[in-house]
């Protein structure tokens, strides 16, 4: 520990062994969903990219895992140590600068504990728009999006977190430093080596900063929450409404009922938008660089031809920042409403767009005939095919009872979804929670090639062990 302590200074550790001090590194040591709690040797906080490469090097040379942190917001337990006691949490949090923002070249580089909300904010001031948006941005970090590929709800527009990355810094597990921080858009230059560390879940190398694609700051909104008769009429609204709108379409959530019912009931301030109950409902949005663009006009009249189709029942349109506001914090908070009304079963999947409407009805069929103390909450990005196929324990059901069925559930749903040709993991990533799905549903061949890139890049296997691949 000594060596640690030379490398990061007295200040840049945590070790929870000083009287009173175990609070300050329980943290670090619990994912948000609480499924895992880990234990560790240390808590590294390193400022520097340097200090993260020497901690590397030292890892390295005497076989300690690295389990690097970001906002500790995920999904799959990745960020979380194991139980063992002998792995050290690499904090990132404290690796916070904005490098270099440039409105000409509409770049930014940041570094790896950037809190997301902070570079959109930076863009925003110079005039620009970061598009990465999801309901954690107050917490999670750039490191963290880099590292799980983060998704959120301008994937339709915009793309994933992969499609905003220029370029990377990176500490590799012998300590060595991929600086690749450039800001050009065109590079055909033998392999793209950075794009293996985008999604890898810290198993390759620890991301100290990135350069990332900015856009025109938007000018123009206009928000709806619509309800629909069915997610058959959802896909085919989007279809039109990007045909109509001039594709500027950022944003289609689905929404079911029991999510509106879970929200309103247990989040204060949120209500349903419209007066009457439905059984689905699109929170969509049109957005614009231009200010004089008539998003609302247009807005209005395609959900007016659509109430015509019967592909809408009824709309609300944001008047103003408050509504719009409101609709989003309704959308937002739905998997806070989900944890506060009991036990639930999380399935962050996705099928091609136009398959949702049958995905969801044969998914829905067997969890109707096999779940009986479940109930279906369907919601998310139907704009880019990713589905949380959650399910919530029924009003009275025991909790353990209904999450004691977490497997055949998991199972039926993951192999629906192979059917389907989707991904059993959309957005969230493998971490520790499912890498035992990785090994059932990717090939052999997969498999084998991420075998052998882990193999290459940590062939002593210090980084983050255990996670994605076993
Ligand atoms: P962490 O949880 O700290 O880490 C995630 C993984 O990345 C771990 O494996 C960790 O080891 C690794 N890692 C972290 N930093 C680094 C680094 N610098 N170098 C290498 N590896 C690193 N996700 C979505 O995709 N879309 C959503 O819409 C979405 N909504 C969410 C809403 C809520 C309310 C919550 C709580 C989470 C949501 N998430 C969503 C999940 C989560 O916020 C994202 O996965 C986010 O990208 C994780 O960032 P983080 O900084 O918290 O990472
Ligand atoms: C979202 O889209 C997040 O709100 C969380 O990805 C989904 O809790 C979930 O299942
Ligand atoms: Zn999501």
């Amino acid at each position: 520990m000594s060596g640690l302590e030379r490398i990061l200074g007295a200040q840049g550790m945590l070790t929870g062994g000083a009287p009173g001090s175990a609070a300050d590194i329980e943290p670090y040591l619990r994912d948000q969903r609480r499924l895992y709690h880990g234990r560790a040797l240390a808590i590294a906080l390193p400022r520097t990219a340097a200090q993260v490469s020497e901690l590397l090097a030292f890892c390295n040379s005497h076989r300690i895992g690295v389990v690097p942190q970001g906002g500790n917001t995920g999904y799959c337990g990745g960020a979380t140590p194991d139980e063992s006691g002998r792995q050290i949490v690499v904090s990132l949090a404290r690796l916070n600068r904005i490098r270099r923002l440039d409105p000409l070249d509409y770049s930014i580089v940041a570094e790896a504990g950037c809190v997301l909300a902070r570079i959109q904010r930076a863009a925003d001031e110079a005039q620009r728009f970061f598009p990465l948006s999801l309901g954690s941005e107050g917490t999670c970090q750039l490191g963290g999006n880099l590292s799980t590929n983060a998704g959120g709800v301008h994937v339709l527009r915009y793309g994933m977190m992969r499609d905003l990355v220029l370029g990377l810094e990176v500490a590799l597990a012998d300590g060595r430093v991929l600086s690749s921080l450039g800001t050009l858009r065109k590079d055909n230059t033998g392999y793209d080596v950075k794009s293996l560390f985008l999604g890898a879940e810290g198993t390759l190398g620890i991301v100290t900063a990135a350069s990332l694609k900015l856009f025109p700051k938007l000018q123009a909104f206009a928000a709806a929450f619509a309800a629909v008769p069915d997610p058959r009429a959802a896909v085919a609204l989007l279809a039109g409404l990007r045909e109509t709108s001039g594709d500027s379409v950022s944003s289609f959530e689905l929404i079911p009922r029991i999510a509106v019912d879970l929200a309103t009931r247990h989040i204060p301030g949120v209500r349903d938008p419209l007066d009457a109950p439905h059984p689905w409902y699109v929170l969509c949005e049109l957005t614009s660089p231009r200010a004089a663009d008539p998003l609302e006009e247009l807005l209005e009249h395609s959900l007016a031809a659509a109430l015509q189709e019967k592909l809408v029942l009824d709309a609300a349109v944001a008047r103003d920042e408050r509504d719009r506001a409101a609709f989003w914090k309704l959308r937002e908070t739905i998997p806070e409403a989900q944890r506060r009304d009991g036990g639930s079963l999380k399935h962050d999947i996705s099928v091609p767009v136009a398959a949702i409407p049958e995905f969801i009805e044969r998914g829905s069929r067997w969890i109707a005939d096999n779940v009986p103390d479940g109930r279906l909450v369907a919601y998310g990005h139907v704009g880019d095919g990713n589905l949380h196929f959650n399910l919530n324990q029924a009003p009275g059901a025991d909790r353990a009872a209904f999450l004691a069925r977490e497997e055949p559930v998991k199972r039926a749903i993951h192999d629906l979804v192979r059917d389907f040709g989707g991904s059993f993991s959309a957005e969230h990533g493998i971490g520790r929670l499912k890498v035992g799905e990785l090994e059932r549903y990717a090939s052999p061949v997969e498999l084998d090639l991420m075998r052998t890139i882990k193999h290459a890049l940590d062939p002593n296997g210090i980084l983050n062990p255990g996670k994605v691949i076993a």
